[in-house]
């Protein structure tokens, strides 16, 4: 029986996606399980130019329905280049970010017709779904004080503001309330706390893919 899972880590800025992404491909090659890693927008050529004509122009006038469009461009690409490929050759899919970023940001934050992105989300993936989308959950303001302590800059998305991710967040709980393949993980609290609630929650979700409980 084949183990290759699609999983996504999903949450506002700041929420730990890419410390966990880490933290888990860390613990899977440690165990001896095949994965690959990758974040979105990007993950192959084509998406990592769409993400840099979309990260770079912080202040620019890009209309919403554009953004839109340049993020399924880039998942179109990363589904049929990425992770169509892993899973058929039998391995993990773990991203950071995938359409929950869509629906959560241009749905509920940028106000798009929610029914319209899914239909052309499903045209990007070809149908795709993801076994788990995991919502890394976190107050807007400690995923800011996280990112400030970082020092990162702020890109396009990140000056909206926090009305605009406050809605990013209700938007996350509202989808995961929705939809089966989803569920919540209090992002709180240090690293290694919040990857020892991801382990438990793989383990337990799919024993034959992952390697035992947190602590086992
Ligand atoms: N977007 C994306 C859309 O609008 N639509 C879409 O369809 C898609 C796919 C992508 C932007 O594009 C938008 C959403 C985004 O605005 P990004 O850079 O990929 O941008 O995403 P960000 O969320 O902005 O990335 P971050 O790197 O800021 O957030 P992460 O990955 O959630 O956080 P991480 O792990 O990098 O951690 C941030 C800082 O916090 C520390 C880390 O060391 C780091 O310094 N940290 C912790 N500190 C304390 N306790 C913990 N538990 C911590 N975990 C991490």
């Amino acid at each position: 029986m084949s183990r290759a899972r699609f999983i996504v880590l999903e949450g506002v800025e700041g929420a730990g996606k890419t410390t966990q992404i880490r933290l888990l491909s860390a613990w899977l090659a440690g165990a001896g399980v095949e994965h690959v890693t990758a974040r979105e927008p990007g993950g192959t050529e084509v998406g990592e130019a769409i993400r840099g004509v979309l990260l770079a122009h912080r202040e620019g006038d890009v209309p919403p329905e554009t953004e839109l469009l340049l993020m399924l461009g880039a998942r179109a690409a990363f589904v049929r280049q990425v992770v169509r490929p892993a899973l058929a050759a039998g391995k993990v899919v773990l991203a950071d970010r995938f359409d929950f970023s869509t629906f959560a940001y241009q749905g509920y934050g940028r106000g798009l017709d929610l029914d319209a992105v899914r239909r052309l989300n499903a045209f990007a993936t070809d149908g795709l779904v993801p076994d788990l989308v995991v919502v890394l959950d976190l107050p807007v303001g400690e995923g800011a004080e996280r990112q400030a302590r970082e020092g990162s800059e702020r890109d396009r998305i990140e000056v909206e503001g926090a009305a605009f991710l406050e809605r990013v967040r209700e938007g996350y709980r509202a989808l995961v309330a929705q939809e089966g393949h989803a569920r919540m993980v209090d992002a709180r609290g240090d690293a290694e706390a919040v990857h020892r609630r991801l382990r438990t929650l793989l383990g337990d979700t799919f024993p034959e893919t992952f390697p035992g409980r947190a602590g086992s």
